[in-house]
């Protein structure tokens, strides 16, 4: 399947920091949250050595390809590139996105964050293949100034042509209001990692974001 499908097809983005996961083993934490439904999977390590990084990227990759469940690195095209990620996914600090092109080739997704409408606009300008658009909401899992609240959603649905996805604080008890501003997919961390439940709230967040479209 080519990108630009597979991407149609996704809701559910769920992050695994390696922070936010803390003492939880980070494989089972995601293969509960595929269990429960999440359809693209990201690895998210602001801390590790380059070796644990790997060592962790190699086995998502592996649980990954197992469940057919794409699997992006952050920042890290080289580690991308090392485990064959089916993406890589850069802020506005990392790479650009034509370096990582270069690196990947044309085939994988890059994905970018976005913290207004000109930098989504400008993402997809320069080939981005979605973007992360927030935060949307307060945060408790990244050090941000403030959210962008929920306008942006429905700026992005008119003026961009790439999937985008809703980021940034979104939770069961808040996501009517992101599908009703115009978001219909999130990408989340705590809302899944930090749940209690993975597998039961990966599970009622897609069901919400299913039964929106
Ligand atoms: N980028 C913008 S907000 C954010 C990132 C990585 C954190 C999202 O985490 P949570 O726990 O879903 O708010
Ligand atoms: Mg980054």
């Amino acid at each position: 399947m080519n990108k630009e499908k597979l991407l149609s097809r996704i809701q559910l983005y769920v992050i695994a920091d390696k922070k936010m996961c803390g003492d939880q083993d980070i494989e089972d934490v995601l293969s509960e949250a595929i269990a429960g439904g999440a359809q693209m999977i990201q690895y998210r390590d602001k801390e590790s050595d380059d070796e644990h990084f790997l060592k962790v990227a190699t086995k998502l990759k592996t649980l990954c390809r197992k469940k057919e469940v794409p699997f992006i690195v952050n920042d890290r095209v080289d580690i991308a590139l090392k485990v064959e990620a089916e993406g890589v996914h850069l802020g506005q600090e990392d790479l650009s996105i034509k370096e990582a092109e270069k690196i990947l080739g044309y085939s994988k997704i890059i994905g970018k964050s976005a913290k207004t409408i000109q930098q989504a606009k400008e993402a997809e300008r320069q080939g981005a293949d979605y973007v992360g658009l927030g935060p949307i909401f307060p945060t408790i899992s990244k050090q941000i100034n403030r959210p962008t609240g929920l306008k942006i959603l429905q700026e992005a649905k008119d003026s961009l042509k790439i999937p985008f996805f809703a980021i940034g604080g979104i939770n069961l008890n808040n996501l009517d209001q992101v599908i009703r501003a115009g978001g219909r997919r999130i990408a989340v961390i705590s809302a899944v990692i930090l749940s209690g439940d993975v597998k039961s709230s990966a599970a009622k967040l897609l069901e919400k974001l299913q039964s929106s479209t």
